[in-house]
Formats: structure tokens, sequence, C-alpha cells
């Protein structure tokens, strides 16, 4: 971190400010006297420092981070990659490529685990189902909340796949106990309460990107979960709020390697929710794979034009299996080639 001080700063409080700043935050300060400001350098570990409080001090000029504001999350502090590993083995991260597949919302029993069944056929590892639904409109289904959950378990239980499935409030935690996986979807992904008590859970936590969050507030929200507690994060990029309207949202696919760059957590991409067209889910689905993608959450439903919830970007169980085939297929390629 450099603070720049104001000219008017005299001695006694650059002195008091140092002494603030190396007692209070165990960071060293480096100091330039110069003509007209003084600069101060801070190293060590900055992330507890707030940098308002800093900028609002009379005597600062300016002041600028130049490390990352999140430690936990950093690659810096945690140089090999983050590897989450399910009940049932399967391992997310570790250089194999994992895809999550299901049906946007849980409908009935017979719908999740015909599904379940045919995703699993075609090599997903995980099933994925909206039993708590946040829509746009209040009139639209809002989920089968409590019984989806038991019809997810019911499925896992008939094909042995792992359920991911997304969380709306703090007071819901428990009944997300049999969860493998729980998702904080993309309009929560600054519900800072509930990131916190996510925190404090022993389960592996998918944080969707924000409709329009950056890089960084993204990672600050795994730092949030991460800070509780609870290492065990997977980032999934689902699309950002750009001025294109013919796709739901625009797919930041630069976001994979610049994400895995700064931190050690895993990425997976959601192509489905990114695109809103069932016929572009599969060449974003093998961008992403080609850009480093650790896995794949993708919408999948046995009668589309019927689904309750998304039917317009789920592809059918043949769709599915015929973009299962080429990912797995570019993976092994990527593998032994690239
Ligand atoms: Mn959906």
């Amino acid at each position: 971190m450099i603070i720049v001080l104001k000219p008017e700063c005299s001695k006694e409080q650059v002195l008091m400010f140092t002494d603030m700043l190396t007692s209070q935050y165990n960071v060293k300060v480096n100091k330039w006297e110069g003509v007209h400001s003084t600069v101060l350098g801070l190293i060590g570990d900055t992330t507890q420092i707030d940098i308002d409080y800093i900028d609002a001090q009379d005597f600062v000029e300016s002041v600028k981070r130049v490390q990352e504001p999140y430690k936990k999350a950093n690659r810096k502090f945690h140089p090999e990659n983050t590897v989450i590993e399910l009940s049932n083995g399967v391992k997310i991260g570790d250089g194999s490529l994992q895809i999550m597949a299901g049906p946007c919302s849980v409908e009935s029993e017979e719908q999740v685990t015909e599904i379940a069944k045919r995703v699993k056929l075609s090599g997903a590892s995980i099933l994925r189902g909206g039993a708590f639904k946040p829509r746009t409109s209040p009139y639209a289904f809002q989920g089968l909340k409590a019984e989806g959950l038991d019809l997810l378990k019911a499925a896992r239980k008939a094909t042995g796949l792992p359920i991911v499935t997304e969380i709306m409030r703090v007071s819901h935690i428990d009944m997300f106990e049999n969860v493998d996986i729980i998702q904080v979807g993309a309009r929560n992904m600054q519900n800072f309460e509930l990131l916190k008590e996510l925190g404090k859970v022993n389960k592996p936590i998918l944080l969707k990107r924000g409709l329009s969050a950056t890089i960084e507030e993204w990672l600050m929200s795994a730092e949030y979960i991460m800070a509780g507690g609870n290492d065990q994060v997977i980032l999934c990029e689902r699309g950002i709020r750009t001025y294109e309207t013919f796709t739901r949202n625009t797919l930041d696919l630069s976001a994979i390697p610049i994400v895995k760059s700064l931190s050690h957590l895993p990425v997976v991409v959601d192509p489905s929710h990114a695109t809103g067209k069932s016929w572009l889910v599969e060449p974003m689905a093998i961008a992403a794979v080609a850009a480093g993608a650790d896995g794949l959450i993708i919408e999948v439903h046995n009668d589309p034009a019927h689904a309750l919830c998304d039917g317009a970007q789920s592809l059918t169980p043949d769709q599915f299996d015929s973009l299962a085939k080429k990912v797995f297929k570019l993976k092994d390629y990527m593998k032994d080639n690239i």
C-alpha cells in the first residue's frame, strides 16, 4: 500500500501516523521525503487496513493498494490448487473435468430422477436442481422449496450422484445439511450475512459471480466465506450484464484464466445462464473447457418446452450427451497434447 501525504503534514503527524500503522497493523513502513510531499510504503499484510479510513485522514493526499485485498483466496499465499473432494470421491480442481447437470428447477420425483439417470449415463458426476428459486418476477414459479430438496435426495439415492442446489437465506442453512454442495446464486453473491454464515459450514460452496460483479468483488465474496473458516469454495462464472441483448448475459471466458492466476480456487462455468439459448450452450461449454475450466454446470430437462423455469436454455438429455462426449474428448486431447 502506498500513501502520499499532503505537503502541510507536520513531522509529528507523520511520526504518529507511522507509529499507529506499525503497531495496529503489524506492517513495516518505508518513508520517502520529497520536496513537496512525503510518501509512505507499507510492507506486509495490508488486507486488514481499511483504505477508506486512511483516505479520510485530512493529512493524506492519496492512497493506493498495490496488493490484492483478499488473502485466503489469493494464489500468492497458497500456490497449489485447491482440490474439493465430495463424499463419493469426485474431485473438483485436480485437473479433471467435472460436469454438474440437471434441471433448472426440481418439478417432480419422476422428472428429476429421470434426468439424473440420463445425465449420469452421459458422464455427469454431480446433479444440479433448484428447490428455492430466485426469480425476477414474484409471480413466476418459486420452486418446490423443502419438498424439492427431498426430491433431489431421492434422485441422489437412485443414482449415487451428489447434489448441488441453491440457498437463498441464512435461516435455511439447517435444511441444507444433507446437500453435497451449497450454491450461492448470482443475486446473492454480495449477501454478506449469508456468506459469513456459510463460512461456518463444513461443506463445499459453489459461489456464482454476480450479474455485474468485477473479478475482485467476486474474489472478495469468496474471501468472506473463507475468512469464516470454510476453505471449500468453488467459483462459478455464469455471464455478466453488458450492453449486448442477444444473449441473456455475456459469458466472460477471460475470467477463467484470470481467476486461476489470481486464486487457487477451482472455477466452473455455467454456459446455460450465460447465454440463455440452448444452441449456444455446447459451443460455449467447449470454449470454457479450452480456456481451462475445472467443470461445467449445465441445465438439462427431459421436456424443455414445458419446463417450469429456463426451458429456452435447457438441453434435452440427447443434446447433453452429445455435448458431454465432445468436452470429455477435448479434455483428453488437452491432457495429452497441450
Ligand atoms: Mn436456471
